[in-house]
């Protein structure tokens, strides 16, 4: 079954264009083709760097995938085990792969992998996703629903070894607005003084290396080259973020 959606126009550049819907020229000017989409890049050294597009998504066509993503995605919210201890996943989530991947395995979660073919609409936003990303390749993808601003994800790195030692990540954001968060990893001197959050404030390990993304309703955010490897992410708490904000993190699994 084929989505009804139309994702395949582009955001135009903001910077030259105000308004998605006035891509192709007011009244009496010339029609101006969409610009083909230019992100934010932001160089964190050694190798690694994100792109910010704040708009790859045009509104309303993001609306609509939120809505049949919040629908019709199969949601759980599973038991999974950091540092020793159980606990329910403070998000819903969902995963879907090629077949014939190695299996995604996190925080001692072995996520069930759903087809695409379930859910046409993910393969246009994966698409349109590869559209704006020439070269990359992306065979699975782990969603995220935040309910409201409790929903979180903690500090970590996607570096499982099935994504290979510099995996690409593509995080598509539908509906509430949140804050995305990455921060340097600290290095052997750092962890062989003890482990985590204390280590940080004994150290006084403020964070200059410390960097913050608002990812609004149809921005796309990629973290690429050895960001998985030296950096760690999370989104999180917000008391203020009182509706619900869906993630789709494209992701290529090594064969
Ligand atoms: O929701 C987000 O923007 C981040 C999700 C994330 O970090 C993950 O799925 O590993």
């Amino acid at each position: 079954m084929a989505s009804r959606l139309r994702l395949g126009q582009p955001s135009p550049n903001p910077a030259s264009t105000p308004d998605p819907g006035e891509a192709n020229g007011g009244e009496g000017g010339e029609a101006r083709k969409p610009e083909p989409k230019r992100p934010e890049v932001t160089n964190l050294g050694g190798g690694s760097e994100v792109l910010h597009f704040p708009r790859f998504m045009a509104r309303e066509a993001a609306w609509e995938v939120f809505e049949e993503l919040d629908k019709r995605i199969p949601w759980t919210r599973p038991t999974i085990r950091v540092f020793g201890r159980s606990s329910v996943q403070p998000r819903d989530t969902c995963y879907v792969a090629d077949e014939g991947l190695t299996d995604l395995k996190y925080s001692g979660h072995q996520p069930r992998a759903h087809s695409w073919d379930e859910f046409p609409v993910l393969k246009d936003v994966l698409k349109a996703v590869h559209e704006a990303l020439p070269g990359s390749y992306f065979n699975s993808l782990l969603l995220n629903r935040y309910k409201a601003g409790l929903d979180y994800v903690s500090w970590h790195a996607d570096d499982e070894p099935l994504y290979g030692p510099t995996p690409e990540i593509a995080s598509v954001t539908f509906g509430c607005e949140r804050e995305f968060l990455l921060r340097k990893k600290p290095t052997k001197t750092q962890v062989a003084a003890g482990s985590g959050e204390s280590v940080r404030k004994r150290l006084k390990i403020d964070d200059p290396q410390q960097h913050s993304f608002l990812l609004k309703h149809g921005s796309l955010l990629v973290m690429r080259g050895y960001t998985q490897r030296d950096w760690q992410h999370s989104v999180p708490k917000r008391a203020k973020a009182a509706s619900t904000r869906i993630n789709l993190t494209f992701r290529h699994v090594l064969s």
